[in-house]
C-alpha cells in the first residue's frame, strides 16, 4: 500500500478500557504501527455508531476502516494482518495458519468460559476443568518461545489477557492457578509481559482489581 493511501486511511477502533477482545486489537494495531483513533464505549449505554457498526452482536470491539465496520476480535485481527502486511502475525503456510485459527478458538470457546465459570461459580470440578484446558495451553508451548514461534503472533495476542488478567483473577478470587505446574506458560507470560507494545498499552492492574472485585461480590455477595 502507497504512502500516500495510507495517509488518507481512517482508523477507528470501538473498544472499552478493560475488554480482553479489545485489548488485543490494540495490540495488533500497534505491532503493526497503525495510526487509530481510540473509542470507548460504554456498554450499559451503548453508542449509537457501535448499536450502527454492529447491529448483529452489538459489540465491542469494532473496526472501522475508511467507514467500513469489521466486528468479531479474532476477523478483525486478521483483517488487519491482511491490509497491514508489515510485522505479520499469521504465519503464511496454510497448516500453520489453520493451528493458529484453532488455538483462537481454542482460547475463546473453551478457556476463557473456563476461567469464568469458576469466577462466577467456583467449585473444585469447574477448578479442574480450568486446569485441563490450562495443560493443554502448557502442551503446545512445548519447544517454543511464544505461540507465535520465535516472534509474537495471533495466538499470543489472543491468549495475551492471561498475562494481564489471570493475575487479577487470582487476585480477587484467592485461587493461585498458574504457578509451577505451568513452568513453560509461566515463563510467556513473563516474557509476553515484557514486551513494550504490550505492557505500554494494557490498563492498569490496580483499577481491573477494583473492577473485578465488585463483579466478584455480585455473584458471592457473602464473601
Ligand atoms: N466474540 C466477540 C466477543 C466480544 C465481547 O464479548 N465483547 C464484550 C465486552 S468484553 C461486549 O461487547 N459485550 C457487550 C454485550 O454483550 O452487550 C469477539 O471476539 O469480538
Amino acid at each position: 500500500m502507497s504512502k500516500e493511501t495510507r495517509m488518507a486511511e481512517e482508523v477507528k477502533l470501538l473498544k472499552t478500557w478493560s475488554s480482553p477482545f479489545g485489548l488485543r486489537i490494540v495490540w495488533a494495531l500497534k505491532l503493526k504501527g497503525i495510526e487509530y483513533e481510540s473509542i470507548d464505549e460504554d456498554l450499559s449505554n451503548k453508542s449509537p455508531l457501535l448499536l450502527h457498526s454492529n447491529p448483529i452482536y452489538k459489540k465491542i470491539p469494532v473496526l472501522i476502516h475508511n467507514g467500513k465496520p469489521i466486528s468479531e476480535s479474532v476477523v478483525i485481527l486478521e483483517y488487519i494482518d491482511q491490509t497491514w502486511t508489515q510485522n505479520p502475525i499469521l504465519p503464511q503456510h496454510p497448516f500453520e495458519k489453520a493451528r493458529q485459527r484453532f488455538w483462537a478458538k481454542f482460547n475463546d470457546n473453551k478457556l476463557i468460559p473456563s476461567v469464568w465459570s469458576v469466577f462466577v461459580n467456583e467449585g473444585k470440578e469447574k477448578e479442574e476443568a480450568l486446569l485441563e484446558n490450562l495443560k493443554l495451553v502448557e502442551e503446545e508451548l512445548k519447544g517454543k518461545r511464544f505461540f507465535g514461534g520465535d516472534k509474537i503472533g495471533l495466538v499470543d495476542l489472543v491468549f495475551g489477557w492471561l498475562a494481564n488478567l489471570m493475575g487479577v483473577f487470582e487476585e480477587v478470587t484467592g485461587l493461585k492457578l498458574i504457578d509451577d505446574r505451568f513452568p513453560l506458560l509461566s515463563a510467556w507470560i513473563l516474557e509476553f509481559s515484557e514486551i513494550p507494545i504490550i505492557k505500554d498499552n494494557w490498563p492498569s492492574h490496580d483499577k481491573l482489581v477494583v473492577k473485578y472485585r465488585a463483579l466478584h461480590q455480585k455473584f458471592h455477595p457473602l464473601k
